[in-house]
């Protein structure tokens, strides 16, 4: 039995939940805020969250966990068939968490935590985000998936990534610094998704229950 650990507030636990869903692996949920204790560690050395506890020892890194879920369940495959189109759907998650969820991550204590970064730090990220965002319009196709026709591991990280990446834009700048990206179609399409459906009402039980028992979360 798989048991994937995180909470559901987490774009990382829910990037693997949604592939979960999408691929039909059966799975149990175990709650772990990021935790540092010693048990945590052990499976994820820096105590981030996901990570993934099989039969043969636990797993860290949502990418790395799933490709091990679309080597060891290739049933509903999230990955084409195809080398070069396979390495264009990673490419597409690498871009995404690279050049844009990293970047804009500096910035969640003051969007999201009620926290304050520095106006430098604010202005050099807009720079970055700006360049990144047009770069990544080259790349995404929303056709009507991130990566083109079929569902794939792009959209799960997609689905997870981009909404946050437009709140932060907001938060910070009173804008959405993606409103020249058909972003807002492309989520609501995928809302229509069971699997997202389910992510999303587990995210706002988890939102409510961090914001009861962990207020001062970051
Ligand atoms: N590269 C990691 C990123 C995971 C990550 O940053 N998770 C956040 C929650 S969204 C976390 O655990 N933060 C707590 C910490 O960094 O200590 C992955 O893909 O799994």
């Amino acid at each position: 039995m798989l048991t994937l650990a995180g909470f559901s507030v987490s774009n990382y636990h829910n990037k693997v939940k949604l592939a979960l869903y999408e691929k039909g692996v059966a799975f149990d949920e175990q709650l772990n805020w990021a935790s540092k204790d010693e048990e945590t560690l052990c499976c994820s050395p820096l105590g981030k969250v996901p990570f993934l506890k099989t039969d043969r020892g636990a797993l860290c890194e949502s990418q790395v966990i799933l490709e091990y879920l679309e080597d060891a369940f290739p049933e509903n495959p999230l990955l084409p068939a195809d080398p070069w189109q396979r390495a264009k759907v990673r490419e597409l998650i690498a871009f995404m968490e690279l050049h844009l969820e990293l970047v804009a991550r500096r910035l969640y204590p003051q969007a999201f935590f009620g926290g304050k970064v520095s106006e430098s730090l604010i202005e050099r990220t807009r720079s970055e985000l700006e360049r990144n965002v047009a770069a990544f319009a080259r790349l995404a196709r929303f056709s009507p998936f991130v990566a083109g026709e079929r569902f794939t591991l792009a959209d799960c990280a997609a689905y997870v990534h981009l909404p946050l990446l437009s709140m932060t834009s907001r938060a910070i700048w009173g804008e959405d610094l993606m409103a020249g990206l058909p972003v807002r179609d492309y989520l609501k399409r995928m809302r229509e998704r069971p699997a997202a459906q389910r992510v999303d009402a587990e995210r706002k039980a988890n939102a409510e229950l961090m914001a009861r028992e962990r207020p001062l979360a970051r």
